[in-house]
């Protein structure tokens, strides 16, 4: 297997808005990043990913770009950033932007002419069409509630929006449109970035006349599976490879909603035709329901074990993975699959990172930050749950109780959070008052706590990036093949990997209960990478703690 930098890496995931205010605005900034830049260094990752620092109307916090190459006011200026990428350098940490060219801000200059007048020259920048007996020119449903099209007075005609209606869809078989992204984002690399994480890239190219999408059950919208993997995004890809990503040493990852093993093939195929990788979403919808993601329902372990498995074993010697629990979007790990506890989150890290590919940690999920008790709707702040409470709660599809449990369990608020520092007022993420409520557990969950405790999480995180990057251990971790153990235990998650003649076990209790665990093959113990119980040791026939980890070589 060819080696390379960018599966030898730890990428940790900042979301700006919440990471560090260095002005006391109440919102995080650049140059807070900048000041934690030592921190980061400590817990041993190589590359920071940045959610998005563009100019935008934060309509969906910044994943609306109204201008690609000036910074977000907020979040300070383009010196700022200049310095920070030169910190970064110097601490041996790479920078990857977020690359949102799906759609831009209907406050993007493009947007503005493009809606001015039918035969304005940048008009099929954008997704325009006329009505369909007189409504909208098919049935897709936004991401974030309600139809995907928005009636434009000014022309008489809808435009495309998968996302907010202030979040236009951009028209990549215009190439004119290819030709503006890829100057923009030569810019970036002539600045010095590291690489870009794409969103939702597998949505740029359409399916030809936008079908209508199917509709599930009683669904008022049919899906956007028309917009998913379409016929021409793996020759966009290509064309972007060859324009402007072949001439940089940078990481790319494209979140791939729907993305599919097959398309991940070619999405992150080992011939460098298009990305490094890919974010798939699979695992992140087994504990959805049929009405989707605003439910309590909880991960069944084989199910995950299975998911997790299949993209192990059918990328391999083909494609390169990303492993990741958590982003900007998803609830916090700790909460979703575990109990809150510190012992469970260690053992959850255990699980992802001991796997193949090249992992991501979000900002928080290194100390075991947990889900937010959000109590009432005014404490949220995302679009996307604001707008499903509009439609579900004023369409009386849910009680007001049930969605609030499903932004509990599910909502994207949970991860945005500010960042808890310490137990001083607002956790030390600000002098001011947050754009959105700290969670009240700072006290005893923050970085300066644990910074203090040698059995914190923060050095259980540093501990398993230490074992992947810097040890005798990282070839096999980073190269093995990978194989799964018992798929059907039902609170076990065990697993090898292997390297020429070297092997590693892994051994994850992913319950709150003391349950025994046999192995089915002898072993004679070496030596122990890692664990979270000091007094667990292997044998043939264990009893294993609740939420234990164990690594060891065998
Ligand atoms: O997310 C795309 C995406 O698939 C998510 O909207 C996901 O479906 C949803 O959040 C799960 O509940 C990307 C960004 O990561 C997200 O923050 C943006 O809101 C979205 O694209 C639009 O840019
Ligand atoms: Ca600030």
């Amino acid at each position: 297997m060819e080696k390379a930098w960018w599966k030898e890496s730890v990428i940790y995931q900042i979301y700006p808005r919440s990471f560090c205010d260095s002005n006391g605005d109440g919102i995080g900034d650049l140059n807070g990043i900048r000041s934690k830049l030592d921190y980061l260094q400590k817990l041993g990752i190589n590359v920071i990913w940045l959610s998005p620092i563009y100019k935008s109307p934060n309509d969906d916090n910044g994943y609306d770009i109204s201008d690609y190459q000036d910074i977000m006011d907020d979040f300070g200026n383009m010196d700022d950033f200049d310095a920070l990428l030169k910190e970064a350098h110097e601490h041996g940490i790479k920078i990857v932007m977020d690359l949102v060219v799906n759609h831009t801000s209907d406050e993007h200059k493009w947007f503005i002419e493009s809606r001015s007048s039918k035969d304005n020259p940048k008009r099929d920048y954008y997704i325009w069409r006329e009505p369909k007996d007189g409504k909208e020119p098919n049935n897709w449903g936004s991401c974030f509630s309600g139809s995907a099209w928005e009636y434009d007075e000014k022309t008489g005609m809808y435009y495309l929006h998968c996302f907010s209606k202030k979040q236009p869809d951009l028209n990549w078989d215009n190439e004119k449109v290819r030709d503006e992204v890829f100057n923009m984002m030569t810019w970036w690399c002539e600045k010095g970035i590291d690489g870009f994480r794409m969103d939702v890239i597998s949505m740029i190219s359409k399916v030809p006349g936008l079908p209508d999408g199917k509709k599930e059950g009683d669904a008022i919208y049919g899906d956007l599976s028309n917009t998913t993997n379409g016929p021409r995004v793996h020759e966009y890809l290509q064309e972007m490879r060859k324009r402007v990503l072949s001439k940089y040493d940078l990481i790319t990852v494209g979140e791939c909603a729907g993305v599919t093993i097959e398309e991940a093939k070619k999405y992150a195929n080992l011939d460098n035709s298009e990305l490094n990788m890919v974010f798939q979403f699979e695992h992140t919808g087994l504990d959805y329901d049929e009405r989707g993601k605003w439910t309590t329902k909880r991960f069944y372990l084989p199910d995950l074990k299975a998911n997790l498995s299949k993209w192990q074993n059918e990328l391999e010697g083909q494609a390169w993975n990303s492993l990741y629990w958590d982003n900007h979007d998803q609830p916090r790990i700790v909460s979703r699959l575990g109990d809150d506890s510190p012992v469970s989150a260690k053992c959850i890290a255990t699980v992802l990172h001991l796997m193949k590919g090249t992992p991501y940690i979000y900002q928080g999920e290194e100390l075991g930050m947990t889900n937010y008790p959000f109590k009432s709707i005014d404490e949220c702040r995302d679009i996307e749950i604001i707008n499903a409470y509009k439609e579900l709660v004023g369409g009386n599809c849910m009680t007001e109780e049930d969605l609030l449990a499903g932004i509990r369990a599910k909502g994207r608020d949970n991860a945005r959070t500010p960042m808890q520092w310490d137990d001083t007022k607002e956790a030390g993420f600000t002098s001011g008052k947050p754009w959105i409520g700290v969670n009240p557990n700072y006290k005893t969950i923050n970085a300066k706590a644990e910074l203090e405790d040698s059995n914190s999480v923060f050095y259980y995180y540093q501990k398993l990036i230490e074992l992947r990057r810097k040890s005798q251990w990282s070839d096999i971790i980073v190269y093995g093949t990978y194989n799964l153990l018992d798929k059907e235990d039902e609170n076990i998650f065990a697993y090898t990997r292997q390297l020429g003649d070297k092997k590693i076990l892994v051994v994850c209790n992913v319950s709150a209960n003391e349950v025994q665990f046999k192995l089915d093959f002898d072993v004679e113990e070496k030596v122990c990478l890692i664990r979270n119980y000091d007094n667990v040791d292997l044998n043939m026939d264990m009893s294993v703690p609740a939420w234990f980890a164990g690594v060891w070589e065998i």
